[in-house]
């Protein structure tokens, strides 16, 4: 009998891709766990890799690719979206085989990531609950912290736990199910219990010493907390030499912040000891903290995939939202980064659209620039966060009622548009691809 099964929900969406995304607060908790010898198994409602899935979806570069999909109604307050909505993931008979498999554990850990995802969690808790009536289900992660009202509401059954601190969720759980005495295969996040490691995500540090008015980081994690140096090299060498994993990618919110006592030590140390992997940084960097020495580690040290937080060329917007950057600062990174023997196609700048109040103008002027600087633009559409400042905002532009229901957050459907336009939406998304493609 396990102690634990840990499960990954299913993603409900117009659009899912495995672009290094994994649940890593739930493989750390695992870890966690097994470190105070309970006996863990992870159920992945999205495992890519499972032989019976009907087809094999294909994987791409670097670890990355597609999830399985079956084709749902869309929900009936987004029929406007015109775009299909489907379940990502197993089949729901293959989850409960799986299910049936494994056994009744002491207790189900379930977790919970972007807000709109929501209902994949209910839809766990519901199956669970059908099958082991008795078995507590306990659900925790981000649209718990960030929706908690609405979890309690609607996550009929389970037990809500909005603590985001590790310590003080490991002793809750402590505190009601007892361990069976297994011993801890090692101390870093339980990845081996996934049917195949294509690559690994991991962090350097937690939460963010900014404060941008779109974002949730402060919420999730209120201080920032940096990892030994040794700590985080252990762990990239772990995985390394005993599964063979080559790609890596960065979840850190400040990847670059205080690069002198984390990041740079990290690589030098991993370089010395000739260690060679690649690096991705999906949740982009910060341009402002980037300068030539860096950049030139960051080739050196076996970065592939750059992805920088631009946001929008308007300087006003900055001003308002974020402080971030300033668009000469962006041109320098760059140049830093393609001096150092970047390639064009590895550096992507994100451009935040879909924001209240604004212009299709600035996107386009953004994309723009983006081109000029020698560097891929990525359009990340604007998704409306409760408790962040931007969120209130947001609301009053909003074409759904925002506080309703979480599925409005969804960053697809541009919920702060009143009249989206798709057709003009399209436009500029080509746009975008054609700047990507065209190697200028
Ligand atoms: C890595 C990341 C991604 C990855 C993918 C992550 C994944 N696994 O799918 C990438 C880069 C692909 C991504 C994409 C996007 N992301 Co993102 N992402 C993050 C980030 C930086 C880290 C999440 C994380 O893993 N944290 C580390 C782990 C350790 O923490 P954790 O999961 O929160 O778990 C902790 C606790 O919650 C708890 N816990 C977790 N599970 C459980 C279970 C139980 C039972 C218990 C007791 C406890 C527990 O334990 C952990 C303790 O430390 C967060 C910001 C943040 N600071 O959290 C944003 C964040 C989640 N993303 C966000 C956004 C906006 C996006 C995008 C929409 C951006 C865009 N415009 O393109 C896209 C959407 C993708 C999509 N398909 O819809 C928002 C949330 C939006 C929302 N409405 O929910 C966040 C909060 C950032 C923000 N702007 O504020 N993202
Ligand atoms: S957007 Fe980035 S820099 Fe701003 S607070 Fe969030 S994580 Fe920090």
């Amino acid at each position: 009998m396990f102690d634990f099964i840990l499960i990954n929900p299913w993603i409900y969406d117009f659009a899912a891709y495995d672009l290094w995304a994994r649940p890593l607060g739930l493989l750390r908790l695992a870890s966690l766990l097994r470190q105070e010898e309970y006996k863990i198994a992870f159920l992945d409602c999205l495992d890519p890799f499972h032989p019976e899935l009907p087809h094999l979806p294909k994987r791409k570069a670097y670890g990355t690719g597609h999830y399985f999909r079956q084709k749902l109604p869309k929900p009936s307050s987004l029929l406007d979206v015109p775009r299909h909505f489907a379940r990502y993931g197993l089949p729901v008979k293959l989850f409960l085989k799986e299910l049936l498999k494994l056994g009744p554990p002491k207790a189900f850990l379930v977790t919970s990531l972007m807000t709109y995802w929501y209902p994949g969690v209910l839809e766990v808790v519901r199956l669970v609950k059908s099958v082991y009536p008795r078995v507590p289900i306990y659900v925790g992660g981000i649209y718990v912290k960030l929706c908690r009202e609405h979890a309690l509401k609607f996550l009929k059954g389970a037990i809500i736990i909005s603590e985001t601190e590790e310590d003080k969720i490991l002793s809750f759980l402590k505190k009601e199910i007892s361990p069976s005495g297994a011993k801890a295969p090692h101390l870093f996040p339980a990845f081996d219990l996934q049917r195949h490691i294509p690559y690994v995500v991991l962090t350097t540090s937690l939460g963010c010493p900014f404060s941008c008015k779109y974002c949730a980081s402060k919420i999730l994690q209120p201080t920032f907390k940096e990892r030994p140096v040794e700590q985080v090299v252990a762990e990239i060498k772990f995985w390394h030499q005993n599964y063979g994993v080559e790609d890596f990618a960065f979840y850190d919110d400040a990847l670059l912040v205080n690069f002198e006592r984390r990041l740079g030590p990290i690589l030098e140390s991993l370089l010395l000891e000739g260690i060679k992997v690649r690096f991705h940084t999906p949740n982009a960097m910060h341009i402002r903290l980037l300068d030539r020495e860096k950049a030139k580690l960051l080739k050196k040290a076996g970065f592939k995939t750059i992805r920088l937080g631009f946001e929008t060329l308007s300087s006003k917007r900055h001003q308002e939202l974020d402080g971030k950057v300033e668009a000469e600062e962006l041109k320098e990174a760059v140049t830093f980064l393609r001096e150092a023997g970047f390639k064009r196609e590895e550096i992507g700048v994100y451009i935040l659209w879909g924001l209240p109040y604004q212009d299709f103008s600035e996107v386009v002027a953004s994309l723009n620039f983006v081109a000029k600087t020698g560097a891929m633009p990525y359009l990340a559409e604007y998704s409306p966060i409760p408790q962040t400042p931007l969120f209130e905002e947001a609301k009053k532009v909003a074409r759904y009622p925002l506080e309703e229901d979480p599925l409005f957050h969804n960053n697809t459907i541009f919920p702060c548009l009143k009249e989206p336009d798709w057709n003009l939406l399209e436009s500029i998304k080509h746009l975008a691809r054609k700047i990507r493609q065209s190697g200028a």
